[in-house]
């Protein structure tokens, strides 16, 4: 029979098979990020010992005393050339707190810290924290600024779902002791505040997301831009849109920073998630623009659509059909880990390259905010294409369908594409 000391070593052994195990890039793709086959932390990856008493007097049934949910929206860094991730820890009582796990690649082998993040309380109170954004901002503070969620005392008696939304602030030279400043002072609620790294105009320079309501971004047209002369003390005081939200978009009911700008030498690249509704629900996606360097508030790029949506099993978990990043890591070298959470479920990875992405910025059309106008630009597209397999055929294999050796292209329909010699069937 198994005994209790038996079932411990068990636990332990389980869960290092889980935390060692390794990462694999997919293959095929889009050419534009590599995804990971397994999740690089979910709850599971917890430490055995933050869900078990491990005494056998107190717990001779060696069952799970505190289980957690979920592990999601994590911010990242690259920390004494560690990759961190600054994680979104959701225990079965539906409360969030953060805690970091480390990774020497990016890719696998997350192992949590003993502890959880110690955020101080002495401010206002929240009942539950979230999404953390990390900003190692050029005047020498790790800034985190994180979704701080209490009860609407304002509501109707009974409803205990009404909620308000701030910006909650803290910071830390070493990402184990942090200091809590006041909440970001502002007119509306707020999720999704990042802070920018540098200095614009001698001011901290924060990305907001003006919202109505808890869940209703409403009046709130987008991604906003606010500039504030002190972070102990921050205040949006005036905030503009710089990244709209558009009918029939992707991100027509709501957007949102995720993590703070990469510098590139073409502009600032921003990476943003999109919520557009639908029969199912809400579905969350995530998407890329552009702003200028000598002016991090001007558009410079904005491909249409999504960058990332949710795929395969991604598509399912607490919150089904969502992908949300709020952490990456651009490497010296120019590779790019993206994090991002899947239906509010689980972190994973996939990676790209700073040139790659602002390729994928610069040169993917926008959205013409309609059906007419996506035609055209596919029409664009299909006609260089065809011009140039016409000069550079195409191999044959690549167009003929394997069971039956015919073009699975509907070409020969089309007179003004009548297909080269080389590559017709
Ligand atoms: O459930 C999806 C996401 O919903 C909220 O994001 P937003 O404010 O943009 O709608 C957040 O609660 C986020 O944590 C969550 O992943």
């Amino acid at each position: 029979m198994e005994t209790f000391s038996d079932k411990v070593k068990r636990l332990f052994q389980e869960h290092e098979k889980l935390v060692t195990r390794k990462n694999e890039p997919v293959a095929g793709g889009n050419g534009i990020i590599t995804r990971y086959r397994y999740p690089v932390v979910t709850a599971a990856h917890t430490p055995v010992f933050w869900r078990y008493d491990l005494d056998e007097k107190s717990n001779p049934y060696l069952m799970e005393r505190i289980g957690m949910n979920a592990a999601l929206n994590a911010g990242a860094i690259k920390w004494k050339g560690r990759y961190l991730l600054l994680l979104r820890v959701e225990g079965a009582d539906r409360k969030s707190f953060f805690a970091v796990a480390e990774s020497p690649n990016g890719v696998d082998n997350f192992r949590l810290w003993d502890y959880p993040v110690v955020l101080p309380e002495d401010v206002l109170p929240a009942t539950n924290v979230y999404d953390m954004r990390l900003t190692a901002h050029e005047d020498g503070w790790i800034y985190g600024i994180f979704c701080a969620e209490r009860h609407d005392d304002t509501a109707s008696a009974g409803d205990l779902s009404a909620a308000t939304a701030t910006a909650g602030i803290a910071r830390t030279r070493d990402l184990k002791n942090w200091e809590r400043l006041p909440d970001l002072k502002s007119r509306s609620q707020q999720r999704n505040v990042v802070l920018h790294p540098e200095f614009v105009g001698g001011k901290y320079a924060l990305y907001t997301r003006p919202q109505d309501g808890f869940i209703e971004a409403g009046s709130g047209g987008g991604i906003g831009w606010a500039l504030v002369d002190d972070m102990t003390h921050a205040e949006v005081k005036e905030e503009t849109i710089i990244d709209q939200r558009y009918y029939h978009t992707i991100k027509e009911v709501k957007n949102g920073e995720g993590p703070h700008p990469i510098k590139t030498p073409k502009g600032w690249l921003h990476l943003a998630h999109g919520v557009r509704a639908c029969a199912a629900g809400l579905r969350y996606v995530l998407y890329l623009y552009m702003t200028a360097l000598d002016d991090p508030t001007r558009l410079i790029a904005s491909p249409g659509g999504y960058f990332m949506a949710p795929e395969g099993d991604e598509r399912v978990g607490d919150v089904s059909n969502v992908l949300f990043s709020n952490g990456w890591i651009a490497d010296e070298d120019g590779t790019v880990f993206i994090y991002y959470a899947s239906s509010d479920t689980r972190m994973h990875v996939a990676t790209s390259t700073v040139d790659k992405l602002v390729d994928y910025c610069m040169n993917t059309p926008a959205d013409g905010f309609s059906s007419s106008a996506s035609v055209e630009s596919l029409k664009k597209l299909i006609g260089k294409n065809l011009k140039l397999m016409r000069q550079k055929p195409v191999p044959r294999a690549a167009r003929s369908c394997d069971s039956c050796g015919r073009n699975p292209y509907p070409v020969r329909q089309e007179p003004a594409a009548q297909v080269p010699q080389a590559i017709s069937m």
